[in-house]
């Protein structure tokens, strides 16, 4: 029933049914989840579940409470005739409780009508949950494919139903930069728009002809970190840099080696073009920085840091002058200056740098928390040198990927990775120590976009991977595929009722 499946439940006799008498109670802290839980339930209940600050003597309530001796993130949650007690660890375990809760109810509770002839009854039941990892996240690449922002809403919606609780945003690449920087507004004003986009992943693919932008305003950005914060969800920003920037170069020539003038890149792949490591470009980014830290209050800043090609700055006369002053006899050691240039400003701020497994290959930041995606070996590096981990291993956990090795699999990018593979995922490479494993923060599933140019096509690649990914990330104990299976069953109704058009097993593609 439950997904991601919980420590533990016990079912008992007997059910709680939601009606007309019911009502909601909270501690003082608990008050915006609570609110959250009757904006959720009034539409398809059609209850208007007054909030009562006691509990009132006839108790026909849901009560949400914090806890003794529970963990960050943990509940409990028991459902009797007599009515629904959530115990949080803290405000993000209780809203999970509730989450739970949701999942007790009838499918129908996700739908946005006023449902008749259901009665919204919950089964009596004991559950004790708490997360495995702190960083259940999901990267999103609105980048290659601008996701507007209700979409981006949404998305939070369905990443709080799975319990994620961490949203890697990569705002920037070479093709499009996504984030209002009101002391450089040609990022956005050029710097969001190309004239098309190439139909197809290989580099002679033609062009589709069809100019494609977007970006946030820094009210969209405040306000997708304020919807977020309220489903107890982090948003982790990422500039991507010292490569995958020609949006940025396009925008402001001078930040490009040789100072060109570019386009908005129309290509998907490795782009030779990258950053410059002038003084004045470090200053730029700073700003950048600065602004973006302003706005997205959370612990994490994304640097990005991978597929950096160095060919440009071994054949510009400038760079290598710059390389001499600076005692720097490699390119690579070039990056890793650049990313520490900017690295250090993160962290004078009281942030922790994330960056791409290809840091690894030359010194990182001491705190720096590495997201390895070219497998698992960037984990084993990264958690051995004592730096924090974010297992993303693309030929488990890249939702791009194609679903199955089907002929007809639209879009078949790379190797097959399947529901049962995502299931599979394990953050913690067995090769490390118990102290090392302590480095690992946990995983995120990555969703890069070159391919899918609209929130539908998100849900296609998204889901339902993402649902086995999340029950990876959350559940201890065994895990056996075919017990899942019959759980996600269950769970599909409920994307059903919201809307997702996600990957079914048969059938025509819902996008085409
Ligand atoms: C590699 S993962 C990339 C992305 C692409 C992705 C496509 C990583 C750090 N870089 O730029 O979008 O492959 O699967």
């Amino acid at each position: 029933m439950f997904l991601p499946r919980p420590t533990s439940m016990q079912t008992d006799n007997g059910e709680f049914v939601l009606d007309a008498s019911t009502a909601i109670t909270a501690a003082p802290e608990l008050r915006s989840t609570a609110r959250w839980l009757q904006s959720v339930l009034r539409p398809s209940t059609g209850l208007d579940l007054p909030f009562l600050s006691h509990l009132p003597e006839a108790q026909h309530t849901i009560d949400l409470r914090l806890g003794e001796g529970l963990g960050p993130e943990a509940y409990r949650l028991r459902v009797s005739s007599d009515g629904i007690v959530i115990e949080g660890g803290d405000p993000a375990g209780a809203f999970y409780g509730c989450q739970s809760l949701l999942q007790s109810l009838p499918s129908e509770v996700h739908r946005r009508y006023e449902v008749a002839g259901v009665r919204w009854a919950v089964p009596a039941v004991r559950v004790e949950d708490a997360p495995r990892f702190a960083w259940r996240g999901t990267m999103l690449d609105v980048a290659r494919h601008f996701m507007p922002k209700h979409d981006v809403l949404r998305f939070l919606d369905l990443m709080a139903m799975h319990r994620l609780n961490t949203l890697h945003l990569h705002l920037t690449d070479d093709q499009g930069w996504r984030v209002e920087i009101l002391r450089h507004p040609r990022l956005t004003e050029v710097g969001g728009w190309r004239s098309e986009s190439p139909l197809g992943a290989s580099p002679e693919a033609p062009g589709d002809g069809r100019p494609h932008g977007g970006f946030y305003t820094q009210d969209d950005i405040r306000e997708i970190v304020g919807y977020a914060a309220q489903r107890h969800i982090t948003v982790v920003p990422e500039v991507d840099i010292p490569g995958h920037s020609q949006a940025a170069i396009a925008a402001y020539p001078e930040l490009g080696v040789g100072g060109e003038p570019a386009e908005v890149w129309t290509r998907w792949g490795v782009n030779p073009r990258v950053l410059n490591t002038e003084e004045s470009t470090v200053a730029f980014f700073r700003d950048v920085l600065d602004e973006i830290m302003d706005l997205f209050p959370g612990p994490v800043v994304g640097v990005g840091g991978d597929e950096c090609p160095t060919t440009e700055w071994s054949e510009d006369a400038r760079t290598q002058e710059l390389m001499r002053e600076r005692g720097l006899r490699h390119e690579n050691e070039l990056r890793s200056w650049f990313v520490r240039q900017l690295g250090s400003h993160v962290t004078s701020r009281g942030r922790r740098l994330l960056g791409w497994d290809d840091l690894l290959e030359d010194e990182v930041p001491a705190g720096t928390v590495v997201a390895s995606w070219r497998g698992m070996t960037g984990a084993v590096t990264a958690a051995r040198r004592g730096l924090y981990v974010i297992a993303c291993p693309d030929d488990q956990v890249y939702l791009d990927y194609r679903q199955s090795e089907r002929s007809d699999e639209p879009i078949p990018v790379a190797v097959p990775v399947t529901v049962e593979t995502t299931y599979g995922f394990d953050p913690v490479p067995p090769e490390l120590t118990d102290a090392e494993r302590e480095h690992v923060l946990g995983g995120q599933a990555n969703i890069w976009t070159e391919h899918m140019d609209s929130p539908r096509t998100v849900d296609y690649f998204a889901f339902p991977r993402l649902c086995a990914v999340a029950e990876a990330l959350w559940s201890t104990g065994e895990r056996r595929y075919e017990e899942f299976r019959g759980r996600l069953d269950h769970h599909l109704a409920r994307l059903d009722a919201v809307g997702v058009e996600y990957r079914r097993e048969t059938g025509p593609l819902p996008w085409q």
